[in-house]
């Protein structure tokens, strides 16, 4: 990095919320800012940190306690970094987000006066639009209908737009709380909603810039090109950020059943562990399948397997099956995924069968993963702690470098 790059970046604050959950989803939003040579003051919102996991976090992020907040989702603090009187180049940027780029083109964007995000990622959600934002969000000027876009990563430059943090602040606070879970709403997405109202309203379209798409990617969707420096790529063309919205996050327990999870882990093991990162995290501290041990690595492959299966099943069980099967997985990922490749009506019922018998063999095999999993638990548990936090198997892979 040249001097001047440097200098450039001395503008730059990123601002995350985090609550317990998220810790882990945190430590690699920082970490992966400075692997990828992003600098830049990280401030942290504490919704509900454990204290030892605040502590880390302090360790290289300024971590604040929020005087006030507007609803307990999360969420709805990203615009917070008003009231701590954020100045220059502001990053809000979501702690279940990992940079994988320099981000130089986003902050030029704004430095140069404009209000940066990514698209939205379904064609459906761009769509997304309702008349009752205007006066239950007391918009200073008329609804205009456009693109709705997501607001996972948005940077401002405060010299241009120095109004623009308060009245996300203001109007996210005007949002009616009790929609804010419930399905097909105008306000279930408070702090999307809120930002979009305003772009749409009280900001000109034209001061907004839309990354190109990709440039935010789904983190189960990406092509992992080099683990050390996080280069990935979508559809053969770079990301800057990868994205895992929704629940459960691919670092909790259960997290091994969203969909790419398990081909994310490398990435989770490299931000969590590796010897280069700023913020370091105990193995103990994370799911089995994702601590850089053998048995780590051992359960990550018959979790890979079962999730690979899963997503398999899904599309050679028969019809029934296949979507009490998709139904399941829906709930356990809280995930509404979009129905692929609908069964053609002519198929022939031989096909059907030789198909079905595949999707068996594919549950088959998934309880077969889930019995060595439970193998490998028990194992687990048996060892001594200090095997553990000694972890030697560590070191024998080149991504921990
Ligand atoms: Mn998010």
């Amino acid at each position: 990095m040249t001097v001047e790059e440097s200098n450039r970046q001395h503008d730059v604050t990123y601002y995350t919320v985090a609550e317990a959950a998220f810790f882990l989803g945190a430590v690699m939003l920082v970490n992966s800012l400075r692997v990828t040579g992003n600098e830049g003051k990280i401030v942290v919102v504490d919704m509900g940190l454990a204290p030892d996991q605040r502590r880390l976090l302090e360790s290289h992020a300024e971590v604040i306690s929020p005087s006030q907040t507007i609803h307990p989702t999360p969420g709805t603090m990203k615009p917070y970094p008003y009231l701590l009187g954020a100045t220059g180049t502001v990053v809000v940027i979501d702690s279940d987000i990992v940079v994988t780029a320099r981000l130089d083109d986003a902050l030029d964007l704004a430095r140069n006066g404009k209000v940066v995000a990514a698209p939205a990622w379904l064609e459906s959600v761009r769509h997304r639009w309702f008349a009752e934002w205007e006066e239950a969000l007391e918009l200073r000027a008329p609804l205009r209908r456009e693109e709705w876009f997501h607001n996972g990563f948005v940077v401002v430059s405060t010299d241009r737009w120095p109004r623009l943090l308060k009245r996300w602040w203001e109007v996210c606070g005007l949002v009616p709380t009790e929609q804010a879970l419930l399905k097909n709403q105008p306000f279930n997405a408070p702090d999307a909603d809120s930002l979009n109202a305003l772009m749409m309203s009280e900001f000109p379209r034209s001061a907004l810039a839309l990354l190109p798409e990709g440039y935010e990617a789904f983190g189960g969707d990406v092509v992992i090109e080099n683990v050390q420096t996080l280069r990935c790529t979508l559809r053969g063309r770079p990301t800057g950020l990868l994205h895992y919205p929704d629940r459960p996050k691919p670092w909790q327990n259960p997290g091994w059943l969203r969909v790419g999870a398990t081909a994310f882990a490398p990435i989770m093991r490299r931000l969590l562990f590796a010897s280069d990162v700023p913020l370091r995290v105990e193995p103990s501290d994370v799911p089995l399948w994702l601590r850089p041990s053998a048995t780590g690595r051992a359960a990550l492959m018959v979790l890979a397997a079962a999730n690979w299966t899963i997503g398999w099943a899904s599309h050679h069980l028969p019809e029934r099956t296949r979507n009490r099967v998709r139904n399941w997985r829906r709930t356990a990922v809280r995930r509404a995924q979009l129905s692929k490749n609908p069964t053609a009506s002519g198929v022939a019922g031989r096909r059907r069968i030789h198909a079905s018998a595949w999707g068996w063999a594919a549950v088959a095999a998934t309880l077969v993963s889930a019995v060595g999993l439970g193998i490998l638990t028990i194992l687990d548990s048996v060892r001594t702690s200090a095997e553990l936090s000694l972890d030697v198997f560590g070191v024998s892979l080149p991504a921990m470098r």
